[in-house]
């Protein structure tokens, strides 16, 4: 163990290497708490299960393709902004600490990166997510590419691990994706209100939101052709399976998701094609499903920009601001501590 890993012994730690070190808070057998995600979840109608159970290393991976359907908008529509705006970003926020929740294969963070280095400054980067593989994948390109750059990645649900993070100097807490979208409206504010209370006087949030649009763009963007998304849906089953125990015949649902214009949010299920029941074994649970009866397994909440500017009110921080794509499909903003 290094120095820089002792300092965190409360924690079991994955491995330290030259300027990269990878600090494990939760293994991903207790992280997601799946099990009683399960029990609570299929266990009443209408049934559900939260999103954060899609991303295993299969999962994670189907992500990343999805990213690249011709479909799926958000990813490039952000990293655009990105490119255009980073530089703006950086001298506003002048970051010393970079924290990106959710930071998945952290392709995007190396434009934020780039920028911090044009202006001839040094960051740490601490990527925060569920997927241990992405994050030590990605963690090691990003050293190898910028020669300067220290990271400290955590494996961990920032649903539950959240505190005692290694900041040092003014820290930009970053949130891209659109994924603040795929919390409910009280979990959003709860979420950012904890997040709010780590931030002092200096730290920002730069936070990405998709925003409602032409629904045939939405619509698409949830069902691509080459069915990449329908595999991410049901690679779900396949995680309980191997995790619980489960008989899931992941053949036996499809991949359903619409927008609903009334709550201004995407919806994706999985449908049962027959009435059948599912055991899942570590749990003695037995599941019923009727046939057409659906699993609600994530909703990805679309935006304007008052009413992020309302979410941010609301969980303490002030909108500072704000950097549109033009064809509006897409916003970041920044944001600060009221
Ligand atoms: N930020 C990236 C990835 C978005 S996908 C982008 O903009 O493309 C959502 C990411 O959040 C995944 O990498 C997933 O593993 C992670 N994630 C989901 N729920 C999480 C949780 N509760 N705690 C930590 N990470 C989580
Ligand atoms: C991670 N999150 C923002 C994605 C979204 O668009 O809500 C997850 C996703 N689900 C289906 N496609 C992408």
């Amino acid at each position: 163990m290094t120095q820089s890993a002792a300092r965190f012994e409360n924690f079991d730690f994955g491995f330290s290497h030259d300027r990269f070190s990878l600090e494990i808070r939760s293994k991903p057998e207790q992280h997601t708490s799946l099990a009683n995600d399960v029990l609570v979840g299929l266990g009443r109608t209408p049934k559900s299960l939260p999103p954060k159970h899609f991303y295993d290393e299969v999962g994670s991976r189907l992500f990343d393709q999805i990213c690249d359907t011709p479909e799926y908008y958000p990813t490039r529509t952000e990293q655009t902004l990105l490119e255009r705006f980073a530089d703006d970003i950086v001298r506003k926020t002048q970051p010393r600490c970079i924290v990106e929740l959710g930071s998945g294969s952290s392709r995007k963070i190396s434009t934020v990166l780039a920028a911090v280095e044009r202006t001839r400054t040094r960051c740490r980067y601490i990527p925060f997510d569920v997927s241990h593989s992405m994050l030590e994948v990605s963690s090691r390109d990003l050293v190898k590419r910028f020669p300067w750059l220290e990271v400290h990645a955590i494996a961990g649900d920032y649903d539950r691990d959240f505190d005692a993070l290694p900041l040092s100097g003014p820290t930009l807490f970053v949130f891209l994706g659109g994924t603040i979208g795929n919390f409910t409206p009280r979990e959003a504010t709860e979420f950012l209100s904890k997040l709010r209370s780590h931030m002092k006087l200096g730290d920002h949030l730069l936070l990405g939101t998709d925003l409602v649009k032409d629904h045939d763009v939405l619509n698409a963007a949830y069902n691509d052709a080459a069915g990449v998304t329908a595999a991410f849906n049901k690679n779900v089953l396949s995680v309980i399976n191997r995790r619980l125990d489960a008989s899931f015949d992941v053949d036996a649902f499809q991949h359903v998701a619409f927008f609903d214009h009334a709550q201004a949010r995407i919806e994706m299920h999985l449908e049962s094609l027959k009435a059948q029941t599912v055991q899942v074994r570590a749990l003695g649970m037995a599941v019923e499903f009727d046939s057409g009866e659906r699993i609600l397994t994530e909703i990805s909440r679309k935006f304007t920009r008052p009413r992020v500017a309302h979410m941010l009110k609301t969980s303490g921080l002030r909108l500072d601001a704000w950097f549109e794509a033009s064809n509006g499909y897409f916003g970041l903003s920044v944001a600060r501590g009221g």
